[in-house]
């Protein structure tokens, strides 16, 4: 791949702009032609039979999983405030005389007791709630066609998903996309027989535990609305036996435009005769959004009314490209693009290679971000936005002691910065409950803490069963690093003061006074877990709780240093910066390697409960933290010989801990590991719709491999920018486009035969960057504005 093909794609990227943004009626086949197509799309010969087969759409808040049944189509509808439960805070559990009573028991050594007692005293009764189907949109196609040619597609370019086919020598289409503009999921019917199509739709949700949830009817206006209240039957765990919780009120609204034919409502169904053309409208909202909720749908799709279809995906098609196209990334093997999807991952399943395919995965995880998470909505939760159930899996809800965080790592790195703001306002949500229960709790005043899982309302509280998966307190300080983030990749200085100073400062807060001084005066966490495994105690039995742990005291570490940072960059100094540094400088050290070589994942050298444990939390400060660097050595070879350690044993299992694996790979410059777990995260993991599978569905593993691709390519967090620092043989020759380094500089690599051929860099502001590829290192000027080139001997071309 030369430099000089790589400015002709983009000669053709800048005339396919243009032409898109050119004042004509385009037709759809013009949109979509409009520009070279970069990524391609995911293409089956066959309907979805099942959930994990169809194909998601979104708009950040309101989407679809489309399974293109040409007979018996089935549209499951999306969004991302359908929950159970409200805002009410109920009792908080535990006391400061608990607290203290617990770091007793564990100075006695009676750990098994500190087990029970902290799920007795501490654990708040309420389970967490489920997010919750929207419903489905059933349509059904009357009459028996014969038909032939069939093929569905997900487009990542346009974000459209596609079915076409031919029956009887009439050709049939249907398009679907979720406008994030128009705030409608709009679907496009058509057929080319003369006679039209005859079809009728229906909308439906399921039970909770026998109980209907909605209501059906057709209004006056011809449209069809679906209503209902999100209701958890069995509500709260210690509550009355078939008591029903309810949550937020929603509306989906549907309208039918067509041509030819006709469109009756007979009892809650809407009857299609005739149609050669039917446009459906779909709005959805909730009262978590807006007080009238049916209210907000009539004007969504009044808004739309005069709007044709072409518009609607013109505007869409732009709309979603102003995020998409920042970043390309080209690894070759596009003569696989002719072989369907399954069959691709099914050639990768039976040990063939497939790049291309790992190309458009890694695009895929933008796609899904771009989808589920947008400015305004709530982030994404374990499964985006993307759920058919009552009660999902893990309630499909916000992990915090690695999941949530996983979904928000490809988001500054792959150029989509915005994207991540939903997560920063469920954060700050987040902060002012956490307040309340570090006071009510732990009587801490000055400071928010947030435990392992959280819903829509944001509880921050302890929900601990089992105390190895619930008693750990660091969900907060794990998010506040976001925050940090965010300003080390933006630069946003306004950010920084009246948003990340503020997180960094609240979770600071808390472990000030959470701390407690051991004999020899350093600073530790009691009690502490290591999420979610546990150590075998002195008895020879596993316990959790702990006086201390290796994550624990690398997240307080980061926090305490991040805080001290931001503190310095607005000049603040004062009695609370003072209190953070002298408690950082003897906090108890977060990676200690222990005689056999390895971090220890305690404050003593255990043995784990589980030696492959899918949870990696001794190697937070590897990544997605950044003190372990290959700058100490001592750690850096301790970090590979525990991921070593927990491989032989079984590990890597779950989606998101291949995922996480390939980002240690890369923080550990190992292409050969990379590569392979690369390759197992597509055999074990994959599903012919791409999603990620824990198993079952879970969305952190396919946001994660897209972390970790970019991590492959290119590092920033070492205070330089590391070129290419783990590139796999297999991927010998390929091209990266607009991925962006820590301090807002977009980077574009060329690469031939495993070797970089061509770097261009760009910042907005006029700087000084220091680059790194193949043990070469090099400061160069970057002057306002404007891209410029370097060679594989990092010269300026
Ligand atoms: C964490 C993980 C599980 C699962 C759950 C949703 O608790 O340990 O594997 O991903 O979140």
């Amino acid at each position: 791949m030369k430099k000089n093909k790589y400015i002709k794609v983009w000669v053709y990227t800048i005339l396919g702009i243009a032409l898109l943004s050119c004042n004509r009626k385009a037709d759809t086949k013009d949109i979509a032609d409009a520009k070279v197509q970069k990524t391609g799309e995911f293409w089956y010969r066959q309907p979805a039979k099942e959930w994990m087969e169809a194909l998601p759409v979104g708009n950040g808040r309101f989407g679809a999983m489309v399974f293109g049944d040409p007979s018996h189509e089935r549209i499951q509808l999306n969004e991302d405030s359908m929950w159970p439960g409200g805002p009410d805070l109920g009792d908080s559990k535990g006391t400061v005389e608990d607290l203290e009573y617990l770091r007793e028991l564990l100075k006695e050594g009676k750990t098994h007791e500190a087990d029970k007692e902290i799920v007795e005293r501490f654990s708040y009764k309420t389970i967490t709630k489920s997010h919750q189907t929207m419903g489905d949109l059933y349509i059904d196609f009357e009459g028996d066609k014969n038909i032939k040619d069939y093929r569905r597609s997900l487009n990542l370019d346009n974000a459209v998903v596609s079915v076409e086919y031919t029956a009887d020598g009439n050709t049939y289409t249907e398009k679907v996309f979720a406008s994030a503009v128009d705030d409608v999921l709009v679907i496009e019917l058509t057929t080319t027989a003369e006679k039209g199509m005859d079809l009728s739709l229906k909308l439906d949700r399921p039970e909770d535990h026998g109980h209907p949830t909605v209501s059906v009817s057709a209004l006056p206006s011809g449209e069809l609305s679906m209503k209902g209240t999100v209701t958890q039957y069995g509500g709260a765990v210690g509550s009355e036996p078939h008591s029903m919780d309810y949550g937020v009120d929603f509306e989906t609204r549907l309208r039918v435009k067509h041509e030819s034919g006709t469109v009756e409502a007979d009892k809650g169904v809407l009857r299609l005769a005739n149609v050669k053309r039917a446009t459906l409208l779909l709005a959805g909202a909730t009262s978590f959004y807006h007080d009238n909720y049916e209210e907000q749908n009539t004007k969504t799709l009044d808004a739309v009314r005069n709007k044709t279809f072409e518009e609607l995906l013109e505007s869409h098609i732009a709309d979603y490209r102003k995020f998409y196209d920042r970043v390309t990334l080209d690894l070759g093997g596009k003569e696989l693009d002719s072989l369907p999807t399954d069959e691709r991952l099914a050639r990768i399943k039976e040990g063939n290679d497939d790049p291309g395919l790992m190309a458009k995965l890694f695009q895929y995880g933008r796609y899904l971000l771009i989808s589920s998470s947008r400015p305004g909505t709530n982030p994404a939760n374990l499964q985006g936005i993307w759920n058919e159930h009552i009660e999902a899996p893990w309630n499909a809800d916000y992990h915090l002691n690695i999941n949530l965080q996983m979904n928000y790592w490809p988001a500054e790195v792959t150029n989509l910065s915005e994207l991540h703001q939903p997560l920063f306002d469920f954060g700050d949500r987040l902060i002012e409950r956490g307040k309340i229960t570090a006071k009510e709790q732990y009587g801490i005043n000055r400071g928010a803490v947030v435990h392992h899982t959280t819903d829509l309302w944001a509880p921050a509280w302890m929900r601990a069963e089992k105390p190895y998966w619930g008693s750990w307190i660091h969900g907060g300080g794990w998010l506040a690093q976001h925050y940090w983030e965010h300003y080390q990749f933006t630069g946003d200085t306004a950010f920084l003061r009246n948003r990340a100073y503020p997180a960094l400062k609240a979770f600071a807060g808390f472990y000030l006074d959470w701390l407690v001084q051991d004999k020899n005066g350093k600073w530790i966490s009691v009690p502490e877990t290591s999420p979610e495994n546990s150590y075998i105690a002195e008895d020879g039995k596993a316990a959790a709780v702990s006086a201390g742990s290796a994550m624990g005291h690398q997240i307080i570490a980061e926090v305490l240093e991040n805080t001290l940072s931001a503190a310095k960059d607005l000049g603040i100094e004062n009695e609370f910066t003072e209190e953070v540094k002298q408690k950082r400088k003897d906090l108890f050290p977060g990676v200690v390697v222990g005689e056999d070589g390895r971090i220890l994942e305690w404050n003593h050298p255990y043995e784990e409960a589980e030696k492959g444990h899918r949870h990696m939390s001794h190697l937070y400060a590897l990544h997605p933290g950044s003190k372990i660097t290959s700058a100490d050595k001592e750690a850096f070879e301790a970090a590979k010989k525990t991921i070593g350690y927990r491989l032989e044993h079984g590990g890597a299992g779950t989606g998101w801990s291949r995922a996480w694996m390939i980002n240690f790979n890369a923080r550990l410059f190992d292409k050969v590991s990379a590569e392979e777990n690369i390759r197992k995260f597509l055999q074990i993991s994959i599903a012919d719709n791409m999603f990620d599978m824990h198993p079952p569905f879970q969305i952190d593993g396919n946001f994660g491999y897209t972390a970790g691709v970019a991590e492959l390519l290119m590092q920033s967090h070492e205070g330089f920018i590391r070129l290419l620092p783990a590139l796999p043989a297999n991927w010998p020759d390929g091209k990266v486009e607009g991925l962006v380094a820590r301090g807002n500089i977009i980077v574009d690599i060329i690469w031939e035969d495993g070797k970089l051929t061509a770097l261009a860099l760009y910042s907005e502001q006029a700087r000084t960057c220091k680059l790194w590829y193949d043990g070469t290192e090099k400061e160069v000027q970057l002057p306002e504005g404007e891209k410029v080139w370097f060679g594989p001997d990092l010269k300026k071309e």
